[in-house]
């Protein structure tokens, strides 16, 4: 994941910040030249009466100079140079952020950043570096430190579930998403990560629309040695879940895990159903499960489905075969919902915990 939009992002900044660091110092350099020279050329000139020059000429006849051996004045020229690389500073401006932001902002639509993320991406910047004042040899790190802060404004830091998943017995996690967005294999995966944590589990079989959900999530349960309720297809989803939670109580199970459709004749009868899901099983946590490689699509179902029945926090799978990465920016800025887990492939511990330092690292601003 970020492959690309680490290797992007690196390229742009050394590119961009050399071109402006080494713009800066030219001028910077021409400036302290003009400084190191202007008092002398401003000496006023003291007229002297004819004879007494003369007499000035006879005392101090004109000193002849020997010539700087040139390596000296190599040397003499780095030392300055040093010297003004570590005090010349930059005062950037709109015609700076005009030249570092489009090329920023290309990279990040390339990579699925959704429009309006990078919309406020260049908001926040442009607020953290305009008109600041930044030593010209620094101005590289200056702007990734601040675009660092700027990511990790936007991204929101995961709660811990296995925490949360402790509050309430049984603890009721529902999971909506499209068909084919790995809500059936990430319930699974996070079924074995509470087995893990001491955390007994039922799995509710509440996808009674697509032909083979049910085996498909009876399998799991087999190979996981879990409790699984299920009905026949066509059954009320809800009723399922209902069974599950009772389930859990008389038995007294640590978790309930709800599997549901992701697909039904239309957009507003899937709604209804979770709808109905939700009035029904009142669950402790929503979760979104979406493709992270689908981009601005999976921007468009988290919207329906965040106003459709409200969402606690996603976790986008296929990571492992996503190398743009935007996606996971957009998530947490258009939802204010955390990410709390990157599905990085098909095996159970393929289940990647989400945090925002690990975000920076791999975009490569940590
Ligand atoms: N590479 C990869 N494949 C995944 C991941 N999660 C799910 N899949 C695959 O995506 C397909 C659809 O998953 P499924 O759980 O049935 O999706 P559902 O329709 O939302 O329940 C299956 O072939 C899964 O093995 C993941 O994190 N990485
Ligand atoms: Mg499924």
């Amino acid at each position: 994941m970020f492959k690309s939009l680490k290797e992007k992002l690196k390229s742009w900044f050394k590119k961009t910040t050399e071109e402006i660091k080494n713009e800066e110092k030219e001028k910077a350099e021409h400036k302290v030249d003009k400084i190191l020279i202007e008092p002398i050329d401003k000496i006023p000139e003291i007229e002297l009466p004819p004879e007494k020059e003369k007499l000035i000429e006879k005392l101090a006849p004109e000193e002849v100079q020997p010539e700087e051996k040139t390596e000296e004045k190599a040397g003499k020229k780095g030392l300055l140079a040093k010297v003004k690389d570590k005090f010349i500073k930059t005062e950037i401006n709109e015609s700076h952020f005009g030249r570092l932001f489009p090329e920023l902002e290309e990279i990040l639509l390339e990579n699925n950043v959704a429009f309006n993320v990078v919309s406020s991406v260049k908001e926040m910047l442009k607020e953290k570096i305009m008109g600041k004042s930044v030593k010209t040899n620094e101005i590289s790190s200056f702007i990734k430190e601040q675009l660092k802060e700027v990511v990790s404004e936007i991204l929101v830091e995961p709660f811990d579930i296995l925490k949360r998943a402790k509050e309430n017995k049984p603890y009721i996690i529902l999971f909506f998403g499209i068909n084919g967005s790995g809500k059936t294999t990430t319930i699974a995966k996070l079924a074995k990560l509470f087995l893990n944590n001491k955390l007994s589990v039922v799995l509710a079989a509440s996808d009674t629309f697509r032909a083979a959900s049910i085996e498909q999530l009876a399998q799991h349960a087999q190979k996981l040695g879990v409790a699984i309720i299920k009905h026949d297809y066509g059954a009320d989803p809800a009723a399922v879940a209902f069974d599950a939670i009772k389930h859990a109580k008389s038995h007294n199970k640590d978790i309930v895990l709800i599997d549901t459709a992701g697909r039904m004749h239309t957009k507003e009868n899937l709604i209804r159903e979770m709808e109905k899901i939700v009035r029904v099983t009142k669950p402790d946590l929503k979760i979104f499960v979406g493709e992270s490689i689908t981009g601005s699509d999976l921007l468009e179902q988290l919207k329906i489905f965040h106003s459709g029945v409200g969402i606690d926090a996603v976790i986008l799978t296929k990571a492992d075969v996503d190398e743009k990465g935007g996606t996971a920016l957009s998530v947490g800025h258009i939802t204010g919902k955390p990410i709390l887990f990157l599905g990085i492939g098909q095996k159970y511990t393929d289940l990647e915990p989400f945090t925002k330092k690990k975000i920076l690292e791999s975009l490569g601003l940590d």
